[in-house]
């Protein structure tokens, strides 16, 4: 049994499991490339080592450097985190091959649920309903693909057997437009997973994205930790999870319905550790599986805040063995997390990455708030990886005051020397289908504007001001303070009364 774990990670997520080691008492070796020399993964760690240049390629996908690094390190689990190689059955093999504790699933699990079709097929055996699509496990042809698609009917995505995240997804409407789109698709696919294969799906229309999580020992032991409503997107990229659904809310009926077809999925492919059922759910609330996700996800937090289960340690404690220390009976929702990624890109020029030092933070904190980071001021976001700098979250006993706590923590947060997507959210804070929360997995592309923002918008001149003072004084820890609350309409009674109307 190991008491030493090599985090196979960066950034945000590295910082979290570092912290789950520490609470265990356990030991921890940290990785980094060269752009991390100065990350706080480095810092909190009581090793660390370097992998290589900034690429991932070169660093953080480089398994073999890895594996090497834990043995030479005396550590005997790798987490791997969320990316990178977390999804990788054959890392997870070279793992165990190596007599290293892999904490996931095993790497058959891996495996099965990373091919889509095999998924589809897969948990299909096992009771677990499927939006009607093509069948069984080999590759189509693309006449093949042409004859079976009138019998699932348009309009119909063309899906990568390889992809996930909506990579290699075409919509069809007609027959006609099906030939060039399939060959699309599959460009797309061979060019991202080194796969072309696709399958077919009927398309669900305004569904809403809602998944399980999930845990699972080594002792036979699977429960389900509720659901996480992850319908605001934004070009396959999650924006905003909250848990539980607005969509099913005191339903814990169909919760529970939903719970145990998930647990049935995992139990389809042996699935050991954390793990995550995605669905689609109609408006009539059908649900259909849609892929497996094997592994820790990012936005598990709102998860732990309503459950009271620390995921991570449930992980490192089920890869050491031992029995999970709750049973479906123990576990209860208890009131309402939101989690908001910000992302270091620019909300007012097409959500554009933004990169640079970060030279001043001020932290939101507070009842009820928690914020996983992996910056600090004087960090410099560079474009090797992930726009994601920091996750807001927060409980509140109803929804409506997560609402209220999330408007507070918005305004709260300040990060001066990158563009953040702060505004954005703020922005989806006063909508009303979000307050309501009526919106599917179109919203953010299709009836959201940042426009409503700029409608009522202020003279900046006084923030440009301070921000300049801010510059002039930046070698002093004073300046901090000088940071304005903006002029935004802070008065949450105006807001109040509309989420009075609306609910009335
Ligand atoms: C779908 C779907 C509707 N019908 N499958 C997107 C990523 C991957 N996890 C699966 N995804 C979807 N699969 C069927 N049969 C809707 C999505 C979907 C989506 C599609 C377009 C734009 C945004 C979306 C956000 C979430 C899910």
């Amino acid at each position: 049994m190991f008491n030493k774990v090599l985090i196979a990670n960066r950034g945000e997520i590295a910082v979290r499991i570092l912290r789950a080691c520490r609470e265990l008492g356990m030991q921890t070796v940290a990785v980094f490339s060269d752009a991390d020399r100065q990350a706080l993964h480095v810092r909190y760690a009581d090793e660390a080592y370097l992998l290589g240049p900034a690429p991932s390629r070169d660093s953080y996908l480089r398994g073999d450097r890895i594996i090497e690094i834990a043995l030479k390190s005396g550590a005997g689990g790798i987490h791997p985190g969320y990316g990178f190689l977390a999804e990788r059955a054959d890392f997870a093999q070279a793992c165990v091959d190596a007599s290293l504790a892999f904490i996931g699933p095993k790497p058959s699990a891996i495996a099965a649920m990373g091919d889509k079709a095999i998924a589809r097929s897969t948990v299909t055996r096992a009771g677990v309903p499927v939006v009607p699509g093509t069948e069984g496990e080999g590759s189509l042809s693309d006449s093949e693909l042409l004859a079976l698609a009138p019998g699932i009917g348009f309009p119909l995505l063309v899906k990568a057997t390889a992809g996930g995240g909506g990579k290699g997804m075409r919509e069809v409407r007609s027959i006609e437009e099906m030939p060039s789109l399939l060959q699309a698709a599959r460009r797309e696919a061979e060019a991202s997973f080194g796969d072309g294969n696709v399958y077919l799906e009927k398309l669900l229309e305004g569904a809403r994205h809602i998944e399980i999580q999930i845990l699972a020992d080594n002792h036979g032991n699977v429960i389900h930790l509720g659901e996480r409503e992850c319908s605001l997107q934004r070009r396959h990229q999650k924006l905003l999870e909250e848990s539980p659904s607005p969509f099913i809310g005191d339903d814990d009926e169909l919760r529970q319905r939903m719970g145990a077809v998930a647990v049935r999925a995992a139990q389809a492919v042996g699935y050991v550790n954390a793990g995550t059922i995605e669905f689609l759910v109609d408006k009539d609330k059908n649900f259909f599986f849609l892929e497996m996700n094997t592994r820790l996800q990012v936005e598990h937090p709102v998860t732990e805040m309503v459950t009271g289960v620390d995921i991570v340690k449930e992980q490192i404690r089920i890869a050491r063995g031992r029995q999970m220390r709750y049973s479906q009976a123990d576990l209860h929702m208890n009131g309402w997390a939101i989690e908001c990624r910000i992302n270091a890109e620019d909300p007012y020029n097409n959500f554009m990455p933004s990169t640079g030092r970060i030279t001043h933070i001020l932290v939101a904190t507070g009842p009820g708030v928690r914020v996983d980071t992996g910056v600090y001021p004087g960090f410099e976001i560079s474009p090797y990886y992930d726009s994601l700098i920091s996750k807001l979250i927060v409980w509140g006993e109803t929804r409506a005051e997560a609402i209220m706590r999330m408007r507070r923590t918005l305004e709260e947060y300040k990060i001066v020397g990158v563009h953040t997507n702060i505004p954005f959210h703020q922005t989806l804070m006063d909508s009303h289908r979000f307050m309501g929360g009526q919106y599917d997995t179109r919203f953010v592309e299709e009836r959201f504007s940042m426009e409503a923002a700029e409608e009522g918008k202020v003279d900046r001149s006084p923030i440009a001001a301070i921000l300049a003072t801010l510059a002039a004084h930046r070698q002093t820890k004073l300046a901090a303070q000088f940071i304005s609350r903006g002029e935004r309409d802070t008065s949450n009674w105006k807001w109040l009364s509309r989420w009075e109307r609306l609910h009335r």
